[in-house]
């Protein structure tokens, strides 16, 4: 083996070029999953939690507190304006060329998988179907009481209350996963098992702190996949990829489908 292999071996391609092996990796590809995080709505306007260093903070609090199974049991109606606070920043957000560009890929593998961590819905509003939403959607509701889940825009928020649930009358939480909370039945499993089986697997803006979220790239390349992270910075995964491209998703993915660069 030519030391330039070795090299080519041991250190993932770190660029924002893509490779001629990436392009003919995804020209060829039959199986491909992409695993997404926050950064990949950031060009939508939608804030990263951990851009530039530090965590978002809501009101003092780390979000990884707001956001906790701890805070639900102990003030509810925080939580809720928390969500809500977001989800009045996401209204007039719309998907950018990265999401466009994901959902375009839908229809050109024979298996496509969709793995987000968000819960911003923006993958869908770009054309995504099928999409596995690992931390739930902050669009729905769900009933403490009856498990009843309910688009929030159907819903009444009493000033500063907690929504009820109108087929119990139960008060309702956000319908996401929360820190200390179990993932959706089987959302991790599913991700898992397409993780298992792709032969392609990208890595979208994400700092891949999150567990079990964090896993799945982990899976792909256990399993064998050319793993590819899309981000403008390093993260943890980073080593275990095949390839790195160092940039902006939006900018990044839509020339995956394009004439190589020169
Ligand atoms: C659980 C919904 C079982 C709510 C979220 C193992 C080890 C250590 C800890 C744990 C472990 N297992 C479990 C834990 C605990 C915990 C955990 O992982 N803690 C971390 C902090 C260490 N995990 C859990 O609690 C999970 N549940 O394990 O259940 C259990 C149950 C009981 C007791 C024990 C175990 C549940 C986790 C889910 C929590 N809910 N979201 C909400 O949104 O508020 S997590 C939330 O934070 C997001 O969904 C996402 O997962 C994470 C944020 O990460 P990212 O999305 O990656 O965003 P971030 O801002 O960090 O990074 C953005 C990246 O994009 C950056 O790298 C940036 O460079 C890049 N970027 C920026 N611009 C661009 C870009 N990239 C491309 N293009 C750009 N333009
Ligand atoms: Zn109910």
């Amino acid at each position: 083996m030519l030391p330039s292999e070795v090299l080519r071996a041991t250190q993932a391609i770190t660029n924002e070029f893509i490779s001629e092996e990436l392009r003919a990796r995804f020209h060829e590809a039959k199986n491909v999953l992409v695993l997404t995080g926050a950064g990949v709505s950031a060009e939508s306007g939608v804030p990263t939690f951990r851009g530039g260093g530090n965590t978002a903070v809501w009101k003092g609090m780390p979000f990884e507190v707001i956001s906790s199974a701890g805070m639900l049991a102990r003030d509810l109606p925080a939580v809720w304006e928390w969500f809500n606070y977001r989800r009045g920043l996401l209204e007039k957000l719309k998907p950018n060329p990265a999401h466009v560009a994901i959902a375009q890929w839908q229809d050109r593998f024979r298996n496509f998988a969709l793995v987000t961590q968000n819960i911003d819905g923006l993958h869908q509003a770009a054309g995504a179907r099928n999409v596995i939403e690992l931390h739930g959607s902050i669009w729905r509701a769900r009933c403490f009481d009856c498990g009843a889940v309910h688009y929030v825009c159907e819903l009444k928020f009493e000033d500063g209350g907690s929504p009820a649930c109108f087929d119990c009358g139960g008060h309702l939480r956000p319908d996401v996963v929360l820190f200390g909370e179990m993932l959706p039945t089987g959302a991790y499993e599913n991700a898992a098992l397409q993780a298992q089986d792709c032969e392609l697997c990208f890595v979208v803006g994400t700092s891949a702190v999150v567990y079990p979220a964090a896993l799945i790239p982990e899976v792909a390349r256990a399993a064998g996949a050319y793993v590819v992270e899309v981000n403008p910075e390093r993260t943890p995964v980073s080593g275990l990829c095949d390839e790195v491209l160092t940039g902006k998703a939006g900018e990044i993915l839509p020339r995956l489908c394009q004439k190589p660069d020169r």
